[in-house]
């Protein structure tokens, strides 16, 4: 099949909007069939106080929200120990950028879960984080990479990615990672052997022109490692934040750039709808428009739920499969690296 360059993908968004469902659901058939991935997971959000100032986050203690809290390690394990119990398989780590707790209190949140937990996969540190961590600490994007590996970090989420326009990003997280660094991040981390997702935030003050673009930069790097597993579109969240943005994305224009984002990024494997953003109801709905992974049973989360993402207490697992089953589809539960667990 051609590939979509950047003109025809921007057209799509004018396309009849069930034809691009059904092209999208046509290359969805065709790499996954009917399945729709899950995955048995926790996230963990160990600290709110950061030093940046993005102005879509409603989670950061030095904005909006002025209940700043840093978890002890052992309040971590606790938690690790509780979702283990009950059959969780990984734990998604992300935390601000706190400039109080001092490197190894980072490292070492994951050197303990590791050492008790072997069996669980830790998916931690954005490169927004990664960023963060060098700059602050005066090493290389090397040495925090290496020192993740060494303190049992499997494989890296997909945040902090935003938009990849330069003008959109400096006017929505000035100071952030730039673009360029994400990618650098990523491509070091993919060149160690390891995998990561990448995300979009998007229904802000960004256009069309400016996702189709942030896919195309995606796309260029999968060329070249093959290192990400899944695209993921976070839908922007209006509450508690200084981005006041007054409409809402239409649910349309939301199921639009999942298929246009399933039929751009042809190498990549995953289209992941994470239904704390997007809403249970819209996720299910976009399994027909391209989308195969709806993430996971979640528990608890507080970057998305801090912004009005009705989400903060997951959800559970037979309720989560008895949902896909009903929308027509095969509920598959799979590790953090996409194989197989169980067909239920
Ligand atoms: O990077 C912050 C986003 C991200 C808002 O890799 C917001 O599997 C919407 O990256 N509205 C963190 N989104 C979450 C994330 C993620 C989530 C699920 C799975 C994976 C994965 C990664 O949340 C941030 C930022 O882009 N975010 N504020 C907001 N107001």
């Amino acid at each position: 099949m051609q590939r979509i360059d950047f003109d025809t993908a921007l057209k799509l968004y004018d396309a009849d909007f069930f034809d691009l469902g059904e092209r999208a659901d046509s290359v969805r058939k065709k790499l996954h069939g009917k399945k729709t991935y899950f995955n048995v997971n926790r996230h963990i959000n160990p600290t709110n106080v950061c030093k940046d100032v993005c102005k879509f986050c409603a989670y950061s203690a030095s904005r909006k929200n002025p209940n700043q809290y840093t978890m002890t390690h052992e309040e971590i394990l606790r938690i690790v120990e509780d979702i283990d119990k009950r059959g969780a398989k990984e734990v998604h780590i992300v935390s601000a950028h706190n400039p109080n707790t001092g490197l190894e209190w980072y490292l070492e949140i994951f050197k303990k879960i590791k050492s008790a937990y072997p069996h669980i996969h830790v998916k931690a540190l954005t490169a927004a984080e990664v960023n963060f961590l060098a700059k602050e600490y005066g090493k290389s994007y090397d040495e925090i990479l290496d020192l993740m590996v060494e303190n049992g970090v499997d494989s890296m989420p997909g945040g902090g990615a935003e938009i990849f326009d330069e003008k959109v990003r400096d006017y929505i997280c000035k100071g952030k990672v730039s673009s360029d660094e994400w990618f650098e991040i990523h491509r070091k981390w993919h060149q160690r052997g390891k995998k990561s997702n990448v995300t979009m935030l998007f229904g802000h003050v960004e256009n069309r022109a400016h996702r189709i673009d942030h896919m195309m930069r995606i796309r260029d790097l999968q060329d070249e490692t093959g290192g990400f597993n899944c695209f993921i579109p976070l839908v922007y969240q209006m509450e508690n934040n200084y981005l006041n943005v007054k409409e809402p994305i239409t649910a349309n224009e939301i199921l639009r750039t999942f298929a246009i984002s399933r039929l751009v990024l042809d190498n990549v494997p995953n289209l992941k709808a994470y239904w704390v953003t997007s809403t249970v109801n819209l996720a299910l709905v976009a399994q027909e428009f391209g989308a195969n992974d709806l993430d996971g049973t979640i528990e608890k989360e507080s970057i998305n739920s801090a912004a009005g993402a009705k989400s903060a207490n997951g959800m559970e697992l037979e309720e989560f499969v008895g949902l896909i089953k009903d929308s027509g589809f095969v509920p598959v539960e799979r590790d953090s690296l996409y194989n197989e667990i169980k067909v239920w």
